[in-house]
C-alpha cells in the first residue's frame, strides 16, 4: 500500500513511524471559513492547561510503556478560542499523513477526560520524537491509533 496516496482519515495499520518527519512543532489550524493560522507550541501554552494522569502508550512499535500524565490544551478549547462558525467534526493529521477524526459528540461529552493536545510528558517538555504536538483520546482502545503524533493540521469542518 502507498502510504502517501493513503486517506489519513480511513483506518489505519499498526506500522508506527518512529521517525518525527520534521524538527518544526507548529502547525495549521484550518477555521470553517477557509482561514488558516499557525499554531505553534508557545501559543497552546496561552490556552488553559489541562493535565490527563494514567495514560499508556501502547505502541505497536514499542510495546506498553506508561503510566503517563499528559499535560496540553483541550482540542476543546483550541477550537472554541479561534472558531466562531457551526461545526461538527475535526480532522486531525500529521506531517506524515497519519490522521484522526474527532467528533464534536466526543468532544463535548468527555469533561473529566478530556481529548488532549499534549506538549508535556510527566511534567518534562515532549521531545519531537515523543510526538510533539501529539493528540491524546483517553477513550480510546486501539493500541494508540488514534495518538496522533507530530500534528501538521488540524482542519474543523462544518
Ligand atoms: N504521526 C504518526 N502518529 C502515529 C503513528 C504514525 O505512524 N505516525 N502511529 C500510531 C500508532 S499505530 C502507534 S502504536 C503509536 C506509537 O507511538 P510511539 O512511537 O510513541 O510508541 O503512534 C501512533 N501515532
Ligand atoms: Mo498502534
Amino acid at each position: 500500500m502507498n502510504q502517501v496516496d493513503h486517506d489519513p482519515l480511513t483506518p489505519h495499520r499498526h506500522e508506527p513511524n518512529p521517525a518525527p518527519p520534521s524538527t518544526d512543532a507548529s502547525f495549521e489550524l484550518v477555521l470553517v471559513n477557509g482561514r488558516h493560522l499557525t499554531i505553534t507550541p508557545h501559543t497552546l501554552k496561552e490556552n488553559p492547561i489541562t493535565h490527563l494522569a494514567g495514560c499508556y502508550i501502547v505502541s505497536t512499535g514499542h510495546g506498553t510503556s506508561g503510566p503517563f500524565t499528559f499535560t496540553g490544551t483541550r482540542l476543546l478549547d483550541l477550537i472554541q478560542a479561534y472558531e466562531t462558525s457551526t461545526w461538527t467534526q475535526v480532522e486531525i493529521v500529521s506531517a506524515d499523513n497519519f490522521g484522526n477524526r474527532v467528533l464534536a459528540e466526543e468532544l463535548n461529552s468527555q469533561t473529566d477526560k478530556p481529548i488532549l493536545l499534549a506538549y508535556r510528558i510527566n511534567d518534562r517538555i515532549m521531545t519531537r520524537q515523543q510526538g510533539l504536538v501529539r493528540l491524546i483520546v483517553p477513550s480510546e482502545k486501539d493500541d494508540a491509533l488514534r495518538q496522533v503524533k507530530w500534528i501538521g493540521r488540524i482542519r474543523i469542518r462544518p
